[in-house]
């Protein structure tokens, strides 16, 4: 494994040279007229018409003036005193008995309360000490099922590479997984959220999902233990491993509250710190809202997504620790612009002007500005300012020139969005590997994860470099993911406005009458399920040029795809499941009773 990443494991779909040209045979183009929702205008700069879609995305619901008054009383100092107070009584837990269960419990009440950021040297030492002591885990099958699945699941997700065979001491000799363990739905509540850290070929990690998946589901249908019964169809709908980590965080404190055994201390400590953590994130927020509406994007673009509040939102799921702000400041920026930018491509921008902002993204160069409509001119500046400004700050802090790397990536999105264009306008239907190969850039992931590794890495280093050239595995597989996701959530919309066939339907395409889109969505879902185990093996490839940190953002960023787009269009529709997840994570304190 000590090749790792720069040398990417085939396989899966994504290959090294994703830009392919528009076949010549014109056996796929569709006869029909894709465009539903369109306008005409008369356009004044080139005197010819041109037909405009409008995707009718609503205005934001977030306005300025509400996210600029948007106040906490936990960023003051007192607060953090208390903090320091009270971790250093978690400290001394940890070193309290010997027994090894009660440590692992200790740290996953921690992670799942959003403070393990605190406390990431203890945890490591005993991570480590625990790996060392049961033999890479092989000691671990002596324990109950419950004991031996949260092991395997913090160990694996901290990286050490615990065998699946552990849990074969759970099997008959025939090789079936005990069926007395079915009354243990503790035990297979951990199996089944250890079984999400499996890598490709791990037959006996499948079959443990399998076998978990049915008798949770079981159990639903006839417990009458309401505590247990909230975890077991929590888990159930998304695992612990695919989820944004500050929402589970939120969900879990109101559950630990109410938890057998639960610590006074440690859930004082975790809503302050919840509360501490949103006075950061809010003025993160107030900062790159100043941003937004200093550069008059919003008025000059009204056909494209004002979403300034859901683009840092994502930002939040990439990298929440407060001392990031100034990752989740420059993230919001690009992200806000590479969705405004998709919005150009597809659905106003004519073919004419997207070949000539493609053509000045490829050149970097302000001369090539001449040229564009005047909303393309304030968008293209707005971009090099804001990639420039990342670029000067890394020059400046750390005397690397990197304009080189974070130009290229753009100049790749800019092709794979030009290439949907075309597919688009020529009507022609790509076969789905043909599409995935573009669309896993198209998605915009690979530039945010790009710039991402310069907003969270001090040092850099040149091998990191070398390595982030190529696409790194852990690209590839995040933005796939945001990809699928996306689709499943997005589609729908997108053909009815007029847009390129997405995965399920290329799928469809291809597979001919027999397959019905349910099918095909079942398709997309099993291949993000094989797209996280080739994932997860990125989290165990200790010789990686790329940090812990840079690695597990963007294993993030997929978590906050697969929330975002789990009932919908989380990211343009603003007012499903999107609105109550801001509102609780960014805008609401928990009420804490003051006389504790
Ligand atoms: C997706 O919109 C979009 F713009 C996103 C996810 C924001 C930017 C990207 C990241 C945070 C990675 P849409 O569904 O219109 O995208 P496609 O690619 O389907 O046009
Ligand atoms: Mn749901
Ligand atoms: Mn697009
Ligand atoms: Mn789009
Ligand atoms: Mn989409």
């Amino acid at each position: 494994d000590s090749v790792r990443t720069c040398n990417p494991t085939r396989g899966l779909l994504p290959s090294k040279n994703p830009i392919s040209p528009i076949p010549s045979g014109a056996g796929n183009v569709s006869d029909h007229h894709p465009l539903q929702s369109t306008t005409i205008l008369n356009n004044s700069s080139t005197d010819s018409i041109t037909v405009r879609r409008s995707a009718d995305y609503r205005p934001t619901i977030w306005s300025y003036d509400y996210i600029q008054s948007l106040r906490s009383e936990y960023g003051e100092s007192c607060t953090k005193q208390v903090i320091e107070k009270l971790k250093e009584e978690v400290r001394m837990m940890f070193k309290e008995g010997v027994d090894p269960l009660k440590k692992l419990e200790l740290i996953d009440v921690l992670q799942r309360l959003g403070l393990s950021y605190h406390f990431e040297d203890e945890i490591k030492s005993i991570l480590e000490s625990i790996y060392n002591t049961t033999h890479g885990g092989g000691d671990m099958r002596k324990e109950s099922l419950y004991a031996t699945s949260l092991g395997f699941r913090l160990l694996r997700q901290n990286g050490y590479n615990v065998p699946q065979e552990i849990f074969n001491s759970f099997k008959d000799e025939k090789g079936s997984f005990l069926t007395r363990l079915c009354d243990d739905i503790e035990g297979m509540l951990g199996l089944y959220e250890a079984s999400f850290l499996l890598i490709d070929g791990e037959g006996i990690l499948e079959e443990a999902r399998d076998f978990s998946i049915k008798h949770l589901t079981g159990y639903l249908e006839k417990s009458k233990d309401q505590n247990l019964s909230a975890m077991v169809s929590h888990a159930l709908e998304l695992p612990l491993h695919w989820r944004m980590l500050r929402l589970e965080t939120r969900w879990y404190i109101d559950v630990y509250r109410s938890k057998e055994g639960m610590n006074p201390l440690l859930l004082k400590l975790a809503e302050l710190d919840f509360n501490v953590v949103q006075a950061a994130h809010q003025e993160d927020l107030k900062q790159a809202s100043r941003w937004w509406k200093s550069t008059g994007l919003e008025e000059t673009l009204t056909f494209a997504r004002d979403r300034l509040m859901e683009n840092f939102f994502w930002t939040v799921g990439v990298i929440f620790q407060p001392n990031f702000g100034y990752c989740r400041r420059m993230l919001t920026k690009l992200i806000t612009l590479m969705t405004i930018i998709d919005d150009v491509y597809d659905v106003y921008g004519s073919l004419e002007e997207l070949e000539l902002f493609t053509d000045a993204i490829e050149r970097w160069d302000t001369n090539a500005m001449d040229r564009l409509p005047y909303y393309m001119k304030i968008c293209f500046l707005t971009l090099h300012n804001a990639v420039n400004e990342m670029a000067f700050d890394v020059l400046k802090e750390q005397g690397f020139h990197i304009i080189r790397y974070l130009k290229k990536v753009m100049v790749d999105l800019c092709r794979s969005f030009m290439l949907e264009a075309k597919w688009f306008y020529t009507g022609y239907k790509p076969s789905f590997e043909e599409y995935i190969e573009n669309a896993w850039i198209s998605i915009a992931a690979p530039v945010v994860l790009v710039h991402a590794y310069f907003l969270v890495t001090n040092p850099i280093t040149t091998e990191a470099l070398e390595c982030l050239e190529g696409y790194p595995d852990i690209i590839r597989w995040s933005s796939l993911l945001v990809r699928l996701t996306d689709d499943l959530g997005t589609s729908k919309d997108e053909l009815k406005r007029g847009d390129v066939p997405k995965s399920i339907q290329c799928y469809m395409n291809e597979t001919g009458v027999d397959v019905d889109e349910d099918d095909a969505r079942e398709y997309i879902r099993s291949l993000i399920s094989a797209t996280w185990k080739k994932m997860n093996k990125e989290q165990l490839i200790l010789t990686s040029p790329l940090s812990k940190i840079y690695v597990e953002s963007a294993i993030n960023l997929a978590r906050m795809a697969q929330c975002t787009y789990q009932h919908g269009d989380g990211h343009g529709v603003q007012d499903g499941d999107t609105k109550d997840r801001i509102l609780s994570l960014l805008v609401r304190p928990i009420p804490i009773d003051k006389d504790h």
